[in-house]
């Protein structure tokens, strides 16, 4: 026994040196400098440098620009890890992180999602001049850099590894932007004009400017005093409520009320406009279950692909926001297990074959690396593909039919399916009883608990014969209408999995993996803006009305014996605000008795077109 403790005592105290080695490895192996690079208009970006000791050679450097700060501060404060991946730190890069203008520790005035200023003159800037300004400054000033430079981030940080291709320095080679926002009238904040409650939180983080440079957070979260968010926000009832926490000086709030339409405000902001002719090498990476920002990297990686003759490459795998980062052993998402070191093996066979390639390697176009490397969410295997959406596809569409049935063939029969939807009862997002900063785990949530619901349409195929594999968008073609003048629509696809299904250590314990209904996507529509987003326009009560919604891509076997399952709905509670279902020229502004119970109807000539790959 004692020659047991011992050697548990032996294997432990291993792991804790080894996790104190790895915690000093960036000390022990980095030099770090903090500078103020000076921008065209004189604004100066506080810029931390982390170099390798050994100068015996020269090094590329990764840049990787943020909102969320370069913290710690103090060259005596060093940061864990640093980079993309540990299998990049350790084999030598010059690692540089910056606050952007107007953030943390950085001069000038924060601009969300700042518009991109084509053919600027002399002091205008934007995140492309901060970016060039700054890319110049490093390969000029910075000891033993190999004049080649990659840029790297994930969301936020995404979004201005983005920028960087616009207006490019010739110094960059490789850029790989992350889970990157596109839009935020697409991303984070809104999908397709319905407002992300769920994100109300976050509004803090962005919404308050600050007047000088800032070592300590100069915003803060309120407190609710309940960590039951479907509660708190029924609680508060009408968006107007909400003003009792973020008052006038909350910037972001405020333009969030101000522009519920896609307006010139928005639209002048998103970044997918003006990808073309990208110089540098490009490496778009997301995740298939990523709830915050699926639309950017989709549309990034299809306008570049589009509009440049690049290098240019995406990377999707079973991950939700940022996972990718995040190497741990059983990759899972809630419930639902894809596999093991799924992140690991990106990390090092993918991630850091693409920098070491542009940035230490020759430099020419062939990586060996795949064209799009998308992974099977339903058989839960990696597939290699020569172009996305791949061309060996073809559009299948289903019927939702009477009696439930999701049905290749449309029945003559003219039938629909109507449902009460009750603005005071609306459907959860999620059975979960939490407060989140950002959504996550719903995106694989089991969906029982909608499906027994009065006000959540089901339809399902029988028990499949064979494999269905799905390879690109989904297209919901909805025949709608309602006793109101406004409704948003909700579609959800499902993966039904069968009785026998065994439980994994990740199954909630109030769940049986036995009949689990695996959320693959979804998406909703605020009706008002069907035919145009920066066009609201009622329903005429009792007529027949088009709505089509565009799901974001997925790769998902519905494996044989399984069956995939359609839900309709029209509340999807906090993820999304609640629609009064009676129209109001702006949904933030709507009053208590604005909001009405109606009765909304589907019919039967409506479908749900998949992309699937052919046989
Ligand atoms: N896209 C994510 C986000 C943006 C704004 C608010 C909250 C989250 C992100 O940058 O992580």
């Amino acid at each position: 026994m004692n020659r047991l403790i011992i050697a548990l005592w032996v294997f432990l105290s291993c792991l804790y040196v080894q996790a104190q080695v790895d915690e000093n490895y960036v000390k022990d192996n980095y030099n770090k400098t903090e500078k103020y690079i000076t921008m065209r208009d004189g604004t100066r970006l506080f810029t931390t440098i982390y170099a390798p000791k050994d100068t015996s050679k020269k090094y590329p450097i990764l840049f990787q620009r943020t909102p969320y700060s370069c913290r710690p501060y103090g060259e005596d404060q060093f940061r864990s890890k640093i980079g993309p991946n540990e299998f990049l730190m350790k084999d030598g890069y010059i690692v540089v992180y910056q606050d952007v203008r107007g953030r943390w520790m950085s001069e000038g005035v924060y601009d969300n999602m700042r518009a991109y200023i084509p053919n600027k003159k002399g002091k205008q800037t934007d995140e492309a001049s901060d970016t060039y300004d700054t890319i110049d400054w490093l390969v000029k000033n910075v000891p033993n850099n190999n004049g080649k430079v990659g840029t790297w981030g994930i969301s936020y940080p995404g979004f201005y590894a983005t920028y960087s291709l616009l207006d490019a320095h010739p110094a960059l080679k490789a850029s790989s932007p992350q889970a990157c926002i596109g839009d935020f009238y697409f991303d984070d904040f809104h999908h397709n004009g319905a407002y992300l409650l769920s994100y109300w939180r976050a509004t803090a983080v962005f919404g308050y400017m600050k007047s000088e440079p800032s070592k300590k957070s100069w915003y803060k979260f309120p407190s609710l005093g309940t960590k039951d968010q479907y509660q708190f926000f029924i609680d508060v009832g009408p968006l107007s409520n909400l003003d009792e926490y973020y008052k006038e000086d909350n910037v972001f709030w405020q333009q969030l009320k101000e522009h519920p339409d896609y307006d010139e405000f928005w639209r002048s902001r998103g970044i997918i406009q003006h990808l073309r002719d990208i110089k540098p090498a490009v490496m778009v990476v997301g995740g298939l279950f990523d709830a915050e920002d699926l639309y950017g990297p989709f549309e990034t990686y299809e306008k570049i692909e589009e509009n440049s003759d690049n290098y240019n490459t995406m990377v999707f795998g079973p991950w939700s926001h940022g996972d990718w980062a995040r190497a741990r052993k059983r990759q899972a998402i809630g419930n639902v297990y894809f596999g093991d070191d799924i992140s690991e093996n990106y990390q090092r066979d993918v991630e850091t074959k693409f920098f070491h390639h542009f940035l230490k390697g020759e430099g020419s176009g062939d990586t060996g690396l795949p064209e799009a490397y998308v992974f099977d969410s339903g058989a839960k295997e990696w597939n290699t593909f020569s172009e996305w959406p791949p061309k060996n596809t073809e559009s299948k569409t289903y019927w939702l039919q009477s009696r439930q049935r999701l049905n290749p063939l449309m029945e003559k029969s003219y039938t629909f399916e109507t449902f009460v939807s009750d603005p005071a009862k609306p459907v959860p997002y999620s059975e979960d009883v939490k407060m989140v900063f950002t959504p996550r785990k719903y995106m694989t949530d089991d969906q029982r608990f909608a499906a027994r619901r009065p006000d959540v349409l089901v339809f399902e195929t029988p028990i499949l014969t064979e494999d269905v594999t799905t390879a690109g968008d989904i297209l919901a073609k909805l025949r709608v209408a309602t006793t109101g003048t406004d409704a948003d629509w909700i579609v959800k696809v499902i993966d039904v999995f069968p009785g026998d299904t065994d439980d994994t250590e990740e199954t909630q314990d109030h769940l049986k993996m036995s009949n689990y209904h695996m959320m693959v996507r979804s998406e909703v529509m605020r009706g008002r803006y069907r035919n145009d987003f920066a066009k609201p326009e009622p329903f005429v009560p009792g007529e027949k009305t088009e709505v089509a919604i565009k799901l974001q891509d997925v790769h998902h076997t519905f494996k044989k014996g399984h069956k995939i399952q359609v839900q309709v709905q029209s509340t999807w509670f906090p993820l999304i605000d609640r629609n009064p279902q009676t129209y109001v020229p702006n949904i933030f502004k709507a009053k208590e008795t604005d909001f009405q119970k109606q009765t909304h109807t589907v019919y039967n000539d409506s479908s749900i077109e998949f992309t699937i790959l052919k046989q």
